[in-house]
């Protein structure tokens, strides 16, 4: 006889989970204590807030493919959390998170903390379910794992009524996941697809997702290659295509540079492949027009709810990415200039002019670009800061970046001590905004009691500058809630037990790096940089300027 909490625990543990993300709660103690038997099997990874857990959760899903398990309790601790399942849905991220749940003797009366989780999760996440008998543990679960993981990946939530959690019963648990084929192409689809791609002038691929192997990745690859059809990658998944492939050509995503928009714009047949359209991927859906595009479009997925939400392709084939990607031989076109063009942008667009700045942030990136291990992990949450790691680093075949699609300030540190806890030889870059970073800077106590160590790189600018940003542009020279006073941030992590310093200048950057990296205990760099240097090519002043002159006030 075990307990529901054993019951789940020990089906986790058979399924393949080997760390999960929480922050404890009285509502799952019987789950924290199956846990104290599954030490160095299923280990609980434990977190200062549940939205650092949540991201970490969210992070781990992105980077291994695998479920990103989270443990939290009801009412204020998945409130905290849902930052973090908001996130894995936006990025299609695998994701379960176990929440407590009052007593089936007490529900529906607004117990201490209660919510209902079917209707709180409902449009948030991919699922929502709650187990009130402890017989349907593994029934449930194992849905739970095939609905994170198949067609369009996502969070699940699952709540667990006390009283369930402390039943008893016989029932066995899961022995190991469901073996689950992708769906197949259909291959006359294969057939008409190449067929379009080979009647084009100037095509383009798009892609995008979590979910692909990496033979899937290198299949991708040749085919691109060997049709030369340049690639983009869509919002914040541009670690998903070789960026030193001569084909590759840019990210989709926000602040879209503008040869990515016009290679868009102009391309007459789009092969979309494993890409959700959003609003940044579509720069606000201005690229296709809405419902049916000017350019000719074929959408494969792996899930049937992705083709046709928001475009009608002329061509929807319904398949997992490897699964397309695996049949797909080259077609031939006349297309180099289209390509070479696409590739020389792209190659102009990584360059950054010098920045008015103290620490120069494109110094900074390139000089990460040429010395960072091939296997770097990187990571950010959201603020302009995320434009070096996004739209100036290059992503090798095995280099990653974990990039929230949902822009939740905070996900980086996160992210950065998931990628570290899942692989602690790898090498973890975390770019942080002084904002951003102060959304889940408590996570340092987790990651030095986790012995993760990443570099963060905080790039201080004192400002909240996206916003500022958009002020100035909408409300020059009236600055209104987007001023920081910030603490010492090279302090705050010596007080964690990191290293931690403050980088005046760009020339102090390279020994301050390698100290980091030298350092056993994950570091924190404060990288003292210019409001002025919002954007790698416009500055505050001259927004505020251009936004005045509009306004007849300049
Ligand atoms: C959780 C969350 N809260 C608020 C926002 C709105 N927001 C987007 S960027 C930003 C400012 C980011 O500031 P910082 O991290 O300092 O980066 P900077 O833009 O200055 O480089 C804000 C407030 C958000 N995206 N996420
Ligand atoms: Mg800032």
């Amino acid at each position: 006889m075990r307990n529901g909490g054993q019951l789940l625990v020990e089906s986790l543990v058979a399924l393949g989970a080997t760390k999960g993300f929480g922050v404890p709660g009285e509502s799952y103690l019987a789950v924290l204590d199956a846990l104290h038997d599954t030490v160095g099997r299923l280990d609980f990874v434990l977190c200062r807030n549940e939205g650092g857990a949540a991201f970490m959760a969210a992070a781990w899903g992105k980077l291994t493919g695998s479920p990103g398990i989270c443990f939290v309790t009801r009412g204020p601790g998945v409130t905290n959390a849902s930052i973090g399942i908001h996130t894995a849905m936006q990025d299609s991220a695998p994701m379960i998170i176990f929440v407590g749940q009052v007593g089936t003797d007490m529900r529906d009366r607004e117990a201490f903390q209660e919510i209902d989780y079917r209707a709180m999760f409902g449009t948030v996440a991919k699922w929502a379910v709650e187990i009130d008998r402890v017989e349907r543990v593994p029934e449930l679960l194992a849905r739970a794992w095939t609905t994170a993981t198949t067609g369009r990946p996502g969070p699940v939530v699952v709540a667990l009524p006390e009283d369930m959690l402390t039943s008893l019963t016989d029932k066995a648990p899961l022995a190991g996941p469901a073996e689950i084929a992708a769906p197949a192409p259909d291959m006359g689809a294969v057939e008409k697809a190449r067929a379009m791609l080979a009647g084009a002038e100037r095509p383009v691929i798009l892609m995008g997702g979590c979910n692909w192997s990496e033979a899937g990745r290198k299949a991708m690859q040749a085919f691109a290659e060997g049709s030369g059809i340049p690639v983009l990658a869509a919002f914040r998944y541009q670690d998903q295509f070789d960026n030193f492939s001569p084909v590759y050509a840019g990210e989709a995503g926000v602040g879209m540079p503008p040869h990515v928009k016009r290679i868009v714009k102009e391309a007459d047949v789009i092969l979309a492949v494993n890409v959700r359209f959003g609003e940044m991927t579509t720069d606000g859906y201005t690229l296709l027009d809405v419902p049916v595009p000017v350019q000719r479009l074929i959408h494969v997925h792996g899930s049937d709810r992705e083709i046709g939400k928001v475009y009608q392709p002329n061509l929807g084939i319904h398949a997992g990415p490897d699964a397309f990607a695996a049949v797909l031989s080259p077609v031939t076109g006349d297309w180099g200039d289209w390509r070479m063009k696409a590739r020389a942008d792209y190659e102009a667009s990584i360059e950054a002019p010098q920045q008015p700045s103290p620490v120069d942030m494109g110094v900074v990136t390139k000089m990460l670009r040429e010395s960072l291990p091939e296997d770097a992990i990187l990571t950010n949450g959201a603020g302009n800061f995320a434009v070096w790691p996004n739209k100036f680093y290059t992503f090798g075949p095995k280099a990653r970046l974990l990039a929230p699609q949902s822009g939740a300030m905070g996900y980086g540190v996160p992210a950065a001590i998931a990628a570290k806890v899942a692989h602690p030889e790898r090498t973890v870059v975390c770019f942080a905004g002084d904002g951003d970073f102060q959304m889940t800077s408590g996570e340092l106590a987790t990651a030095v009691q986790a012995g993760a160590c990443p570099i963060i790189l905080v790039l201080n600018n004192g400002i909240y500058g996206t916003i500022r940003a958009h002020q100035e542009r909408h409300y020059p020279a009236r600055v209104s809630g987007t001023v920081m006073q910030n603490p010492d941030f090279a302090a705050l992590a010596r007080a964690y037990g990191m290293h931690g310093e403050r980088v005046e200048t760009t020339a102090d950057f390279d020994a301050a790096f390698q100290r980091a990296l030298a350092s056993q205990t994950g570091a924190v760099l404060d990288l003292v940089t210019s409001a002025e240097a919002l954007t790698p090519r416009q500055t505050l002043s001259e927004m505020r300027a251009a936004a005045l002159r509009t306004k007849g006030q300049g």
